[in-house]
């Protein structure tokens, strides 16, 4: 997110931190990405269903990216060997309209995420819009199919290709330091420095190794917190205290969960506590 940058170690909480900066905020999409591995931890398993809590008239939206690199830190991740077919039926399930990028060539991949983000956009709006103006259909509790972005890349792409004749990009040997020994092996320095060097720092750095000017823009200058600094004060829960900005128009579109039917009719409950 423009304007935050956010930290930690513990993996599961980044789209509980989305949906929470895009509750009552009707201007603000937060996009999310999660690593495949991420989304094998409980939490974010279940953050999938807080898309039942946006009412696409009153809040902002997440546009989630799950990133399937493959791996977590040596192994294989679930949601990137699964059959396609079954990943797609799994985030329709969870209320995802699937939007697909896949491939490894750095130029033809940036044009492919850039239209797939402006058909999210677009998808986005035109729900926000429908719902804004009351066209949108919540007849017998149907609710929008919000749009995410399935990223498939290789695990440490752009990184080293190979390392002492294993292969490295696309393994989980990407995962942290995939070059170990560059204080004794010239090697691997020379692979570093040549990995280091496709970065272009003559473009980010001055002749005095300062940080040029467009790198330090980007620091964003308000508050630290223990997670990270922020100066939008809708990604920084430390930043923020404030009561809903618009009041919501009717008793019965207090919450979008409201609009979910009964699982049962009420009546075949069990209230007998067992
Ligand atoms: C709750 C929790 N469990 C385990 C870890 C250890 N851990 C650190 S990174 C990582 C793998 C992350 O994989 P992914 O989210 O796919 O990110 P990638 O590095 O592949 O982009 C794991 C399991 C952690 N940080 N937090």
């Amino acid at each position: 997110m423009p304007g935050s940058i956010h930290e930690g170690g513990e993996l599961g909480y980044s789209l509980a931190h989305a949906y929470g900066a895009a509750l009552d905020n009707p201007d603000l999409v937060v996009a999310c990405v999660v690593g495949d591995g991420e989304a094998e931890t409980g939490p974010l398993a279940a953050s999938w269903h807080a898309n039942k809590f946006l009412d696409p008239g009153h809040d902002g939206a997440v546009l989630p990216i799950l990133h399937l690199n493959g791996y977590k830190i040596a192994n294989p991740t679930v949601l990137s060997r699964i059959r396609p077919r079954e990943l797609e039926a799994l985030l329709r399930g969870y209320g995802h309209d699937p939007i697909h990028v896949e491939g490894s060539d750095p130029a033809s991949m940036h044009q492919q995420m850039a239209a797939a983000v402006d058909e999210a956009l677009r998808k986005i709006q035109t729900i926000q819009f429908l719902a804004r103006f009351g066209k949108l259909p919540t007849r017998g509790g149907d609710r929008p199919a919000w749009p995410m972005i399935v990223l498939r890349t290789p695990k440490g792409w752009t990184g080293p290709a190979e390392v002492d004749g294993l292969p490295v990009e696309g393994t989980w040997r990407a995962h942290q330091v995939p070059l170990a020994r560059v204080r004794e092996d010239a090697g691997h320095r020379r692979q570093l420095e040549a990995w280091l060097r496709s970065y272009r720092p003559e473009e980010l750095f001055d002749e005095h190794g300062r940080p040029a000017a467009e790198v330090t823009a980007l620091i964003p200058s308000g508050r630290s917190s223990a997670w990270g600094r922020t100066g939008t004060p809708t990604a920084g829960g430390s930043c923020a205290r404030w009561t809903s900005p618009r009041p919501r128009s009717s008793p019965s579109k207090s919450t979008a969960l409201a609009r979910l039917p009964p699982s049962r009719p009420a009546s075949s409950e069990n209230t007998s506590g067992q």
